[in-house]
């Protein structure tokens, strides 16, 4: 059962509370916390652990707390701390509309109808583009460099990120002392906390410094350290950003002494390293907020607790998210290798730990790049140690930023959706203007980037940047939120954002002039070159499957609100009128609006845009449209498996959704492996790209189960490599949580959890079972032979 359209409209909670975006607890998730460990008692296996010290950025262990992240390095003569502040980008506030585009419009349209595509795709680069055609980049903070002592010399060396706790550590011994280290970068106390201690008293020396590519200055004071600096211009946007880091130290026992830019600890016993920052970002229009006042009020928070308080703090509150939800696929080949050299032999070595693992660090990293209150997670999540990123480490919104976010809801993490609710509605106020300015329309537009300032329009080439279909894409998720929590205030929130998209759409849709119907343009398939040599075409599959899904949301939205009957009248009228996904002559899925696919350049294309529809849409299933199931499976296979990491991400999506869990294991398989993954699990594109991380995850999940069209699917795509298995504290559409056991690739037991009588539809294969919940909000369900039995 879902709540998606206006036929289901209970709140989730009893007393009709809604359940808001935020971390405040309801029944659900009181009942949820479970242990996260699987049922094998390996005590690694929620453990990323090494041997060694990272060398390479992409072999030390992140960790964040949604805003402030930091990446580990765990050496033993100096460990390296590369910070990041999720508001730190260059430039400042800026609109990018262009004032030239609203008068090249009619010619780039006359162009494309009449199959002058080079030219239109020319006259869309030099008219329509943003002013400027980059945006801004999110950048590193700097290091804080920690230095013990000349030697590194040591044994009994181990570093690991514990995913149950979050709490990075590195243990080793020295000189016949042992030393332990524990980093976590804690919610509560908005800080990144770092504990030293030994096994010997006064052993405890080290000197902490800021290093930093950005322009900015260290002082210590007392015993606090200070990075203060300014962002920097890009592009021809000033900078308008400064930013502070702020270190203090808590020694116990020794001495703490301050020279210059360098902190020092001699003799302590133990010590408590807390590191805060802070820019001067208000918002996409406002930077003008004073970061050091921020960092006195984030140290006041935690001012005077102990070391064991803050560590207990940060545990409680990492765990209550993500100790929701655990998942046994099976063992691991041999518990006693360490994290990169299962990943090195994950291609030939069967490892269901591994992907158990995968899993579950995505969860781990949506934490810790995404909480209420932050910035949405961007093309590294929280994490970059440059000043020019690859891709600027943005909001990529025509698969990246859309990726990130796959696993939030099965996940259990329906918090850590927030920022992303929050970038649309900032993206929503700037795509306004570009709307006007651009298109002469009314609603908003996003094309396919956003960054810090949320910059609208199309950017980089009109190859890449003309496509108006990214905020629509967005909204697919603002309705998702809906659709697993039924949260009507939340709904009344965000319906808006959703109309306004479809206003837009409402006002630029042309008439095809072959009387196909309603279509986007200029638009493109993203980022793929149709065979004329250009990308700028005119309604190709996935933006008529993106408008019905926004289209049809808005409506459903609209419907259960009881607003806008006018407006929905329209809506469903265009809706109507677009074009219906066709079959082409190789029996593929038609990425273009005429049967383009097989003369294009690049047949094994790592975007996959006009499956969509498939995943993660639900528009096309095997149960439901079999023809379009089976071409969608041609272009699939057409394309290839082997891509970039988040492309891989997708495929394996796309594979469950056809209800290939062999192959989608195969695809699976490629992303673990060391060419897509890095030893710390970083998906690597490469370059890292967090997006994989997350599509691997979510493409995890979707092989035990999916929720669609009212109906819970279980092991819809159950590989033969996990015929047993468990997972626990999932959640499916329509406000269920769920633990299901399975053995003989066949569900055992299911245990559905939500708010009193709540509806819900099973199914394995064709074998159903519809209920609703007790009135303790629980429903148990076995499977045997005779068919289903609920208890
Ligand atoms: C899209 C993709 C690239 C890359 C970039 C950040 O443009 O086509 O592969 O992921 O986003």
């Amino acid at each position: 059962m879902s709540f998606g359209r206006a036929t289901s409209r209970r709140g989730l909670l009893a007393g009709g509370a809604a359940l808001a975006l935020t971390a405040a607890a309801g029944p659900i998730r009181a009942q949820a916390v479970a242990t996260a460990r699987p049922a094998a008692a390996d005590p690694n296996a929620l453990k990323l652990w090494y041997r060694a010290p990272a060398e390479a950025w992409t072999e030390a262990l992140p960790i964040g707390n949604g805003r402030l992240g930091a990446m580990v390095f765990g050496g033993v003569a100096r460990e390296r701390l590369q910070l990041n502040e999720d508001t730190l980008w260059g430039g400042g506030p800026y609109d990018p509309s262009s004032p030239e585009a609203l008068e090249a419009l009619p010619e780039v349209r006359r162009l494309i109808f009449a199959g002058e595509y080079l030219a239109a795709q020319a006259l869309a680069h030099e008219k329509m583009m943003a002013r400027p055609i980059r945006q801004m980049s999110y950048q590193t903070v700097g290091d804080l460099m920690l230095t013990f002592g000349a030697s590194s010399q040591a044994s009994d060396y181990r570093r690991d990120l514990d995913l149950e706790t979050g709490i990075a550590a590195v243990t080793y011994a020295r000189d016949g002392v042992r030393y332990r280290r524990e980093i976590f970068a804690s919610h509560p106390a908005d800080a990144v906390i770092v504990r030293l201690t030994a096994d010997t008293p006064g052993r405890i020396t080290f000197d902490a410094e800021f290093e930093t590519p950005q322009p900015g200055d260290a002082v210590a004071e007392g015993d606090r350290l200070f990075l203060k600096g300014r962002n920097t211009g890009q592009h021809g946007i000033a900078s308008a950003l400064t930013f502070e880091a702020c270190v203090q130290v808590e020694a116990e026992g020794g001495r703490v002494t301050t020279r210059g830019g360098r902190l020092t600890v001699d003799g302590a016993d133990a010590a408590t390293i807390r590191i805060v920052m802070a820019t001067s970002h208000v918002g996409p229009k406002q930077a003008d907020a004073d970061p050091a006042v921020r960092n006195r009020q984030a140290l006041a928070r935690s001012a005077g607790q102990t070391a064991a308080a803050l560590r207990d703090a940060h545990v409680a509150d990492h765990s209550a998210l993500f100790g929701r939800v655990s998942i046994d696929l099976g063992p691991t080949f041999d518990p006693a290798q360490s994290t990169d050299v299962r990943i090195a032999r994950s291609l030939t070595q069967e490892d269901p730990g591994l992907a158990a693992l995968y899993m579950q660090y995505g969860r781990y990293l949506l934490i810790a790049c995404s909480r209420p209150g932050t910035q949405a997670a961007n093309l590294q999540g929280l994490w970059n140690d440059r000043l020019n990123p690859p891709w600027g480490c943005k909001y990529t919104i025509n698969i990246n930023t859309e990726m990130n976010y796959w696993p939030a809801e099965p996940g259990n993490l329906a918090e850590c959706v927030e920022p992303l609710v929050r970038l649309v509605r900032e993206a929503a106020e700037t795509g306004a203007t570009t709307a006007r300015v651009n298109y002469g329309a009314r609603g908003w537009v996003a094309h396919h980037n956003l960054d810090l300032w949320r910059a609208t329009a199309p950017i980089d080439q009109a190859r890449y940047g003309m496509w108006p279909t990214g905020g629509a894409w967005l909204c697919k998720h603002l309705w998702d939120h809906w659709d697993y929590c039924g949260d009507r205030a939340y709904l009344a929130e965000v319906y808006p954002l959703m109309k306004g998209a479809s206003r837009f759409f409402l006002d630029v849709l042309v008439e095809d002039p072959k009387g196909r119907g309603l279509v986007t343009c200029p638009s493109m398939s993203p980022e793929n070159l149709h065979p004329f040599g250009a990308s700028i075409c005119a309604g190709p599959a996935m933006d008529s499957q993106i408008l019905r899904d926004l289209f049809d949301n808005t409506v459903a939205a609209a419907e259960t609100l009881g607003l806008d009957r006018d407006f929905r009248a329209e809506v469903r009228a265009a809706r109507a009128r677009l074009p219906a996904d066709q079959i082409g002559k190789d029996g593929q899925l038609q990425e273009w609006l005429d049967d383009w696919d097989m003369e294009a350049p690049e047949q094994d294309h790592r975007h996959v845009s006009h499956l969509y529809g498939l995943y993660p849409s639900d528009q096309i299933s095997v149960g439901k449209t079999p023809e379009l199931a089976a071409a969608a499976r041609r272009s699939l296979e057409i394309r290839g498996d082997l891509s970039t990491g988040w492309a891989i991400g997708w495929r394996i999506n796309l594979w469950t959704r056809l209800l290939d869990g062999d192959r989608a294991h195969t695809v699976l398989k490629l992303l673990l492996g060391p060419e897509r993954t890095y030893p710390n699990m970083f998906d690597a594109h490469p370059p890292f790209q967090i997006d994989g991380n997350f599509g691997g995850a979510a493409g995890i999940m979707g092989m035990l189960f999916h929720s669609a069209d009212g109906e819970i699917d279980l092991l819809p795509a159950l590989p033969s490599a996990w015929p047993r298995g468990s997972v626990s504290g999932v959640r499916a559409r329509g406000g269920l949580e769920m633990d299901l056991s399975w053995s003989a690739a066949r569900p055992d037991q299911v245990t559905l959890r939500g708010a009193p009588d709540t509806p819900f539809v099973v199914r394995f294969g064709d074998v159903r079972t519809t209920g609703r919940l007790d009135r303790n909000g629980r429903r148990r369900l076995r499977l045997s032979e005779g068919g289903w039995t609920q208890a």
